[in-house]
């Protein structure tokens, strides 16, 4: 039987999710595509679950869309892009980006296209030493899209996101962290401990206050100074009345780490 296109595995509270079309860089296909959607519904609902880590199997993290299902030439190829990309690609970047729990991506080499994109979609991203950044779009005349232009420029500022989306150039990962892009960088044979190591260490923290906390920076861009602090009074309000607030302090007061249990 074919391996799945995506492998899935939860231990300690960390459900690791690995992109795994490593003969073809982990492009995606529509197969995949589905396969992924459903892996992160079911991720979001179980309670057990107190994070995520994705990566890639293989050399790259992922190539994007796969270009012998998309090229009109061979067979039917994809008829509405439009179509494709709001059934394939934007639920993904919204599961990701509504996933009630943190979600950390070691990027281990190649991320490209809607593969580079769906990186940008997590919370924290930590990439190889080798690996690199490239909005593969325009070098073969098309937009980017998997909320690449909404990530870019709020990453990295407007000059920066308009010469990566127009130029399309291979941007090294050590550049992407200097410029904001992404959280840092290790050498690819510490990539497992450190990316992994802080999913492991998010899923035994508050994972309510952290919801909450994505929530709050998601709403930033669009809120004013006001209606933030209007935000964070209230978000403040519920997290204030959570069992892990509880425990926190009484940690504390104890003098004692805390045991957090995500409620
Ligand atoms: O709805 C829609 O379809 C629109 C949505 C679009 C979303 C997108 O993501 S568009 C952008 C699609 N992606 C690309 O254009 C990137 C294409 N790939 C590359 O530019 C290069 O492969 C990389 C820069 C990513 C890596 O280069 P390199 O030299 O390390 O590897 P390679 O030799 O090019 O690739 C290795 C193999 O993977 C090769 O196959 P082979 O020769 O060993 O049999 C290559 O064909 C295959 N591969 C790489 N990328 C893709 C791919 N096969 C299918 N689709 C790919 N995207």
């Amino acid at each position: 039987m074919a391996e799945s296109s995506i492998l899935f595995e939860a231990r300690q509270g960390v459900a690791r999710i690995t992109l795994n079309r490593p003969e073809v860089l982990n492009s995606f296909n529509g197969p995949m595509a589905l396969e992924l959607q459903r892996v992160l519904a079911d991720v979001a609902r179980d309670d057990g679950v107190r994070a995520v880590y994705l990566t890639g199997a293989g050399r790259a993290f992922s190539a994007g869309q796969d270009l012998a299902e998309a090229a009109p030439q061979m067979g039917a190829g994809i008829g509405d892009f439009a179509a494709h990309v709001r059934t394939l690609y934007n639920p993904l970047v919204l599961a990701l980006r509504r996933m009630p729990k943190p979600v950390v991506c070691a990027v281990n080499g190649v991320a490209a296209g809607a593969g580079a994109n769906l990186a940008l979609a997590c919370d924290i991203v930590i990439a190889a030493e080798e690996a690199s950044f490239l909005q593969a779009f325009v070098r073969i005349g098309l937009v980017p899209d998997t909320g690449g232009t909404w990530f870019l420029p709020r990453l990295v500022g407007s000059a920066q996101a308009a010469a990566l989306a127009l130029l399309g150039e291979k941007l090294p990962a050590a550049r992407a962290a200097e410029l904001g892009l992404i959280y840092k960088v290790c050498p690819l044979a510490e990539l497992e401990a450190t990316a992994f190591g802080a999913a492991k260490h998010l899923a035994t923290q508050p994972t309510f206050a952290l919801s909450l906390i994505k929530q709050l920076l998601a709403a930033s861009p669009h809120n004013s100074l006001e209606q933030q602090l209007e935000m964070e009074a209230e978000c403040q309000g519920i997290a204030g009345r959570s069992a892990d607030y509880a425990e926190g302090v009484k940690a504390f007061l104890e003098k004692r780490q805390p045991t957090f249990t995500g409620r």
